[in-house]
């Protein structure tokens, strides 16, 4: 019992350091909110990264994001970054995302971002990853992306 909280007291800090890494956030107030590089951040085996890209729905109706997964990660999870009253940085765990037709889904840093949890695998800069998105209208999407700090 006392294993367990701690064992998740570890993985809470350690997802809190890649989710709301303050410096990462201040160097991205440079980069417009319209402007994506679209990549997955570098991160050892065991750690925690996230993906950014921009996503268009193409079809002709709205559509939903269900689920992500990628096969270097565990656990893959849509996330929302949100100041908090305070000014602080936090997150929260986004189910779902609707997207209108021709309109964009946008992972970015400090909004929301695809979190990919339990790497099995080093992610090294110039790598190159595929992450898997499942809509309920376009079905399985894949997306590759390289790895870039
Ligand atoms: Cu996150």
């Amino acid at each position: 019992m006392r294993k367990t909280a701690f064992l998740l007291l570890i993985s809470g800090l350690m997802l809190s350091e890649a989710c709301t890494n303050q410096k990462a956030e201040k160097e991205n107030v440079n980069e417009k909110p319209d402007v994506i590089r679209e990549r997955v951040r570098p991160a050892a085996s065991g750690g925690t990264s996230a993906a950014y890209f921009v996503y268009t729905n193409s079809l002709d109706k709205a559509d939903t994001l269900r689920s992500v997964e990628a096969d270097f990660a565990d656990m893959v999870q849509v996330h929302e970054s949100y100041e908090t009253e305070d000014g602080m940085m936090g997150m929260r765990e986004q189910k779902e995302v609707v997207v209108q037709p021709g309109q964009e889904i946008r992972f970015r840093q400090g909004g929301l971002h695809i979190m990919l949890m339990g790497l099995n695998q080093e992610l090294q800069a110039g790598d190159s990853v595929a992450v898997k998105l499942k809509f309920s209208g376009a079905g399985e999407v894949v997306k590759k992306l390289p790895v870039q700090p």
